[in-house]
């Protein structure tokens, strides 16, 4: 029987691992970086401590985690973040937007992976300080995507000063297109989409200093920033209802 234990932790472990737990509210989230909703309350916490880019930062520097929820709606995103300086060099949405300090929110909505460097199989939300949500989009056009995601963020006035960073995330199917727009989603218990989160920190360079998020990445010849354009290393996040017994 010894052997037993190595042998379930070998074939489940992977599993657990990328698929990230969630909780469906009943009650409206408001998106204003104050984590008040009772779902914030109960929702478990995932990390963001996975290395993408640069070196890896020290806990002052850099720190995160996260909570998911989801309505018919939308899926909500509460992120905790310690991040030392923020930084927002590109006033200009659309340049360079990778360097400044930005939440990055990975959606596939069928959890189909693959490539969507220049398609929206996938979506990779770079979600600026000042609000702006950037992707590449068809022929891999750098477009803004404000109406995808609602955020908002607030940082606590003492140490270690984290930063509450909410977001609404409307669900885009693959069929989505900048010139012929379609509705998103309505979600469902059961329903499967590919997720990840990463966190571009830069405190002052001339390029973002650390690049974290919540799944581990194989690189590919020594890269592991490949979220962008390959949602086959997303995670995985199943929709779930909690039932509740009296
Ligand atoms: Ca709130
Ligand atoms: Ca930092
Ligand atoms: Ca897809
Ligand atoms: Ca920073």
């Amino acid at each position: 029987m010894k052997n037993f234990t190595p042998f379930w932790v070998f074939i489940f472990l992977p599993m657990y691992a990328n698929a990230l737990d969630n909780e469906y509210t009943v009650t409206p989230i408001i998106i204003d970086g104050v984590a008040a909703e009772p779902v914030w309350q109960t929702a478990p916490w995932h990390s963001l401590n996975h290395h993408i880019v640069g070196a890896v930062p020290t806990k002052d520097d850099f720190w995160g985690r996260f909570k998911l929820a989801w309505n018919e709606d939308a899926l909500f995103l509460m992120a905790e973040i310690v991040d030392d300086v923020i930084y927002d060099r590109h006033p200009d949405p659309l340049v360079n937007y990778w360097d400044d300090d930005c939440l990055e929110i990975f959606v596939d909505e069928d959890a189909s992976g693959g490539d969507h460097l220049a398609n929206f199989n996938a979506f990779a939300y770079h979600v600026a300080l000042d609000g702006n949500v950037v992707d590449l989009g068809e022929e891999a056009r750098v477009v803004l995507l404000n109406d995808h995601v609602e955020s908002a963020w607030r940082r606590s006035s003492y140490p270690p000063y984290h930063i509450i960073w909410e977001a609404k995330i409307r669900i885009f199917p693959d069929t989505y297109s900048v010139d012929a727009p379609v509705e998103p989603v309505k979600l469902s218990v059961g329903k499967e989409l590919g997720f990840m989160l990463a966190y571009c920190d830069n405190d002052g360079s001339a390029t973002r200093e650390h690049f974290m998020g919540s799944h581990p990445i194989i690189a590919i010849n020594g890269d592991k920033n490949l979220g962008y354009k390959d949602a086959s290393v997303f995670g995985k996040v199943t929709l779930t209802k909690r039932i509740v017994r009296f």
